[in-house]
């Protein structure tokens, strides 16, 4: 598009998101803005997803935002349509994906009168959006399409809310498009008081831990991590549901912080003698609900880096405080001398023996568990024969539930490999997240997990994989029950038993009705086959998994 020549509002909007990089757009339309779906015809390079619910689209764009990291933007019509997205909204902020979400909004001079379908979305999203902004003025457009951009990757990333009322969004506009494009952000770097005080700390610690959250998602990223993890001799675990960020083989990890830590792993981590957080927010259940480390004051010397000042220290008091991008700070606090292999002079025998100790604590939990005869399928029995058989490539999308579980505790995740789950512990997540991600990356195996009672929120947008004819492994857990809240009853309030218990459709015949090559597995000796078909077909394949309730609950999902 030409710069400094009479356009439609929604045009110059579109234009901008194009020069920003914006390449795919996840929507269900509405009426609210006509005028910005017009203008997509004019934007070839705009992949256009058109979703069933707006929490598909969503949890798409989430994905897509995840696996980007750019703005994903999804469009969605003005009350109803905002309401339905406001999951997505939720999950883009706890998981600190950068996502824009654009509503219509009523026309203008209807602002504030109650108006049909009409929500003020700074009181509705205030308090988990990064930013609403509602347009009073069809030449903002294209500044608010920057500022969204900028303020949805900047700091934490997280959700804008960009609200546009109808007859602002087809006004024509005379502005220079070209000029509104955002530079890369400029990382802040570590200072060298910072980076020799880390390096005294490292040296003298007897029991180190590193904790490596979500900042680590980057290009390089994991390969710093790892490369400092190393020198350094110090064990990793990672933060809630980042198990991709650190190879589960390699013998510096310890396991994840998570929702179901045992006693004996959060002992041994309690018995550190310094905690090395990179990258994470230390937020709820990384910290155990708070608990690990101590709060506020750790009994262990804390060092806490994150790119946000707003994090750093927020609940923990650290002992040093760094406000940077981690993979800086790691690349810029290697040990003096190159490497310091295992065995090194430099580190004491105690330190070798806490690693090991870690570890082997770490191998017990991972371990995976034998099948116990009875009728249905012991659904981590799935779960190991996948492991078996992922290729490098791997994305493996999941939705929360029960199921979930042997994936967190047991699945060796390595790079490439990527785990897909939202840090909100949303339902309905599963299906839209693995559209999206074999959308990004159309050579990748995508594989779906899904209970049944999360697959009847959002599996309708399965319809997706069979129009773009994408290989995806769609795979249902079904235990006729929201398994994860009857654990939670049966523990808490036995054989009362309200509100859990499904009926659900057949399965096989649903994703049949789609087009999706499907088929059921009712025994464990059916888990191998079905697998190996599903992996080979070149289109949408899905399996349902009669399964047996199991397991403990989880604190959270
Ligand atoms: C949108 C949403 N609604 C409700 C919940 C609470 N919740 C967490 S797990 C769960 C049950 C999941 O059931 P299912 O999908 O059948 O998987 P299962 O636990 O049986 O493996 C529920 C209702 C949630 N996390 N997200």
């Amino acid at each position: 598009m030409q710069s400094n020549q009479k356009q439609s509002a929604a045009h110059a909007l579109l234009s901008v998101f194009a020069l920003n990089g914006i390449d795919r757009v996840f929507l269900v339309p509405g009426e609210s803005y006509l005028a910005v779906l017009d203008a997509l015809h004019d934007f070839p390079q705009i992949d256009v997803v058109t979703c069933r619910h707006e929490a598909g689209a969503g949890f798409m764009a989430c994905a897509d935002g995840r696996l980007t990291r750019r703005p994903a933007v999804v469009m969605v019509s003005r009350g109803p349509g905002a309401s339905n997205a406001a999951i997505a909204v939720h999950t883009a902020q706890q998981d600190a994906i950068p996502l824009i979400l654009l509503v219509g909004q009523v026309p203008k001079a209807d602002l504030r009168r109650e108006a049909f379908q009409e929500i003020d979305y700074g009181k509705m999203y205030g308090s988990i959006a990064k930013w609403v902004v509602e347009a009073s003025a069809p030449q903002q457009l294209p500044e608010l399409a920057f500022k969204a951009v900028r303020v949805a990757t900047s700091g934490t990333p997280g959700p804008v809310v960009v609200v546009i009322p109808e007859d602002v969004q087809q006004h024509a506009v005379d502005v220079d498009v070209a000029t509104w494009v955002a530079p890369p952000s400029a990382a802040s770097t570590p200072s060298t008081a910072a980076v020799q005080r880390l390096r005294g700390l490292l040296e003298a610690a007897q029991r180190p831990l590193l904790i490596a959250g979500g900042a680590f998602d980057q290009t390089g990223g994991r390969e710093a991590l790892r490369a400092f993890a190393h020198a350094w001799q110090i064990p990793v675990a990672v933060s809630f549901r980042r198990q991709d960020l650190f190879p589960a083989r390699d013998p510096l990890y310890v396991g994840d912080l998570g929702l179901a830590n045992p006693s004996q792993q959060l002992d041994a981590f309690h018995s550190s003698d310094l905690i090395v957080a990179l990258g994470t927010r230390l937020g709820d259940i990384t910290t155990q609900g708070y608990s690990f480390p101590k709060l506020p004051r750790p009994a262990q010397t804390l060092v806490h880096c994150y790119p946000d000042d707003h994090y750093v220290g927020q609940h923990f008091a650290a002992d040093l405080g760094i406000v940077c991008d981690p993979v800086m700070l790691v690349e810029a606090a290697m040990p003096v001398e190159a490497a310091m292999p295992t065995g090194h002079p430099s580190i004491p025998a105690e330190r070798v023996r806490w690693t090991q100790r870690l570890r082997a604590i770490y191998e017990e939990i991972a371990a995976w568990p034998r099948a116990e005869a009875g009728p249905g399928v012991e659904f981590s029995e799935l779960v190991r024969a996948l492991a078996r058989r992922a290729t490098s490539d791997m994305i493996v999308c999941l939705d929360a539930g029960t199921f979930a579980a042997p994936v967190y505790r047991h699945f060796p995740f390595e790079y490439p490999q990527r785990l897909m789950a939202p840090l909100s512990g949303a339902m309905g997540y599963g299906t839209p997240s693995a559209i999206a991600a074999q959308l990004r990356q159309p050579k990748a195996k995508v594989v779906c997990l899904v209970g049944d009672g999360g697959f009847l929120m959002t599996g309708n947008e399965m319809i997706t994989a069979v129009e773009r004819n994408l290989p995806i492994v769609f795979i249902v857990s079904n235990n006729d029950c929201y398994g994860s809240i009857r654990l939670h009853q049966q523990r808490d309030y036995p054989g009362r038993y309200v509100g859990t218990s499904l009926s659900n459709p057949d399965f096989v015949r649903l994703a049949e009705a789609f087009g999706v090559t499907a088929q059921r597995v009712e025994r464990h000796e059916q888990i191998e086959i079905a697998l190996d078909r599903a992996l080979a077909a070149e289109r949408p394949y899905f399996i349902e998994v009669r399964s047996r309730l199991s397991g403990a609950p989880p604190r959270g999902d």
